[in-house]
């Protein structure tokens, strides 16, 4: 140490070499910019902290600051569609969805929202939309937004990915698929009352029948009808899997997920099996939960099935057979069925689901199959307008000309309408089609009995028989939405009859001892809207009455529907109700219960689910959205739902097709 002065100086050496001491004078030009480097990074340290250390105290404060910024812009200008804070990442945006949406009306915002409405007064060119009621909303897959009161189900099944925020958009546009609880404390309870009930029915088959196709709830042990072919294809876990989805049962439907993911292949099956129960139960019920969480795997679990079906197409006709076999493909009718014809409810049931499939998976082989279906009912005859249920597939001339809202006819009218509502309302000749079908049965078939109620009898040439399926009082709902989607000259009579049908099978409930309807009712001198014969008499958990309630409750808000589903979930409780599950039952006029011994798929595909949704919120599975297919799994509607997901071909793809 050398002293100079009064303060001490050091002598500074690098590499043993003495350096100059610290004077401005005496630096190299590299090391002043690397002094001022070094402040420089200094000074944007400190310049940050000093604007974000309030706010870092929580990740979830420095989110919640960023969005009221967000949320304060567009206060200023709701209508300017105001991208939300990029690179939000999944957890925080799921706070942000049960954020409290109300601020307090701040000066400036006040200001600029006036000088916005200036803006928009002096520019005709400026469209004034109306304010959306912004609730923050999820957006998967790059596009599809969604709407949930409880995303935790989408998160634990994977479906979050790539979470960004999207503000501004209207909320009938976004499609709800869980959630849907209402601030009326009655409904609330009943959706819970339903949910356990799906519980209950989902956890014994899991219990004693994992993996078969049904639960004898019973004798606790599986159950498998000749529909279902000779093998065991979960059909409960199919079918049944959307409304666990729906009704946010999250940890079943992941067990449920990972069997089909796992255990169902259609290399293992075998036997024969019916085209249009596979069709509806099993293609249906993938597609529906591709739709609602874009896992692939359903998708191409839908197309492998449907795949094993087409051998059932080749016929000189092109009307498909009733079964097919899935080792070789040979395909046949029932033998009963007016000596080998295909059946109406059967072939006139794939188009839903088939149209759909080419639209997901980009194979227009699909759509032909049933366009060309279609094709063949427009150039044949119709006696008085009426569809026979039997075709013949070889000649294409109709058998029997026995004519049903009920079996064999039934979903084939259904499909007509649905048709035309899951194209977006553009395949205009499906609803066409399905006016003058329509207008031909209300015409010959309709009937009202001298008590008042209305029916749609049978018709087996020109003899009317008396008499109504269960399965025919899904036409209350059906007319009901035909009325609801197209304001036209049948309208007002679509919803009349509608709302009589729904009365009439609402009346045989009323009817029976345990105020469940039976398989079929009659009206003669005697009696009105009950069974007559022994083997009418059943219950089977079946779903239609409780579909026209659902469909009926959503079009006229006539809260009278929901009280006649309250009823029916009770009966159920009180006469379907084992300890293994639910039963259907042999005797609707018998209190003292005789079991059959089969919990039906489509117990938990459709009836729980038209119950639960019955007491839902409207947007839970909105029918703005969406539209469900004869099993009740609901498909998206084209061009409105953005969960339609249609196929998008990568460039490998495309340089293939080329
Ligand atoms: C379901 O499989 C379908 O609703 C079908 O259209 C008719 N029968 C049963 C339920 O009853």
């Amino acid at each position: 140490m050398t002293g100079t002065g009064i303060l001490p100086t050091y002598q500074r050496f690098v590499n043993g070499m003495p350096v100059p001491s610290f004077s401005r004078r005496s630096f190299r030009s590299r090391e002043k910019y690397f002094i001022l480097i070094v402040f420089l990074t200094f000074g944007i340290v400190c310049f940050g902290t000093l604007f974000f250390l309030p706010e870092l105290r929580s990740s979830n404060n420095a989110v919640d600051s960023v969005y009221k910024v967000y949320k304060h812009m567009q206060k200023a200008g709701p209508e300017l569609l105001i991208p939300a804070p990029p690179q939000m990442n999944e957890g925080d945006a799921l706070k942000l969805l049960r954020h409290d949406d109300s601020f307090n009306e701040d000066p400036h915002v006040v200001v600029d929202r006036e000088k916005f409405r200036q803006k928009l007064n002096e520019d005709p060119e400026f469209k004034v939309i109306e304010r959306p009621n912004v609730v923050p909303s999820i957006s998967m897959d790059g596009g599809a937004g969604v709407i949930h009161n409880d995303l935790d189900i989408l998160k634990d099944s994977g479906v979050l990915q790539n979470v960004t925020l999207i503000g501004g958009v209207t909320i009938k546009n976004i499609p709800m698929i869980v959630g849907g609880e209402t601030s009326d404390m009655v409904q609330e309870q009943r959706r819970h009352k339903i949910k356990e009930m799906m519980k209950h029915a989902w956890d014994n088959y899991v219990r004693y029948a994992w993996g078969k196709n049904e639960l004898r709830p019973i004798t606790k042990r599986g159950h498998s009808a000749s529909i279902f072919g000779s093998m065991y294809m979960g059909a409960t876990i199919v079918d049944g899997l959307d409304t666990l989805f729906i009704m946010g049962m999250q940890d079943e439907y992941k067990m449920g997920r990972d069997w089909i993911a796992n255990e169902f292949n259609v290399k293992n099956f075998n036997g024969e099996i019916s085209v249009f129960e596979t069709n509806i139960r099993v293609v249906g019920g993938l597609l529906t939960c591709y739709a609602l969480t874009g896992d692939v795997m359903f998708r191409d679990k839908a197309k492998a099935v449907a795949d094993k079906l087409l051998p059932a197409f080749e016929t000189p006709t092109g009307i498909p057979y009733a079964l097919v076999n899935l080792e070789n493909g040979h395909s046949k009718n029932y033998q009963w069925a007016s000596g080998g014809s295909s059946i109406l409810s059967e072939f006139g049931t794939l188009h839903l689901e088939f149209v759909y499939l080419s639209e997901v998976t980009g194979d227009p082989i699909y759509r032909r199959k049933v366009e060309h279906i279609r094709q063949v009912l427009s150039e044949l005859e119709k006696p008085n307008g009426l569809y026979p249920n039997y075709l013949n597939p070889k000649t294409g001339r109709w058998g029997q000309h026995h004519m049903s809202m009920g079996a064999l006819g039934d979903s084939f009218y259904e499909y007509l309408l649905k048709a035309w509502i899951q194209s977006g309302y553009r395949d205009s000749s499906s609803r066409q089609t399905f006016d003058e079908a329509i207008n031909a049965m209300l015409k010959h078939m309709l009937k009202t009995s001298p008590n008042g109620l209305s029916y749609f009898a049978e018709l087996k040439y020109e003899r009317i028989e008396h008499k109504m399926d269960h399965l025919g009082c899904f036409s209350g709902g059906l007319l009901g939405l035909g009325a609801r989607t197209l304001q036209n000259e049948y309208s007002e009579r679509y919803m009349q009859v509608a709302k009589d049908i729904t009365h009439t099978c609402h009346e045989s409930y009323d009817r029976a001892d345990i105020k469940l309807g039976p398989e079929a009712f009659r009206f003669t001198q005697n009696i009105e809207a009950k069974a007559l014969k022994y083997n009418e008499k059943y219950y089977i958990l079946r779903p239609e009455v409780i579909e026209s309630y659902f469909i009926m409750w959503r079009v006229t808000k006539d809260p009278k529907y929901r009280e006649w589903g309250w009823e029916a979930a009770k009966a159920i409780e009180t006469y379907c109700r084992v300890a293994g599950g639910y039963s259907g039952v042999k005797n609707v006029y018998q209190k003292e219960p005789s079991y059959d011994d089969v919990q039906q798929s489509f117990f938990l595909a459709e009836t729980l689910k038209y119950l639960y949704l019955l007491f839902s919120d409207d947007d839970l599975i909105s029918l703005d959205q969406w539209v469900f297919n004869t099993e009740a799994h609901p498909l998206p509607i084209k061009g409105v739902n953005p969960l339609y997901r249609p196929f998008k071909a990568t460039n490998n793809e495309q340089q293939q097709q080329q």
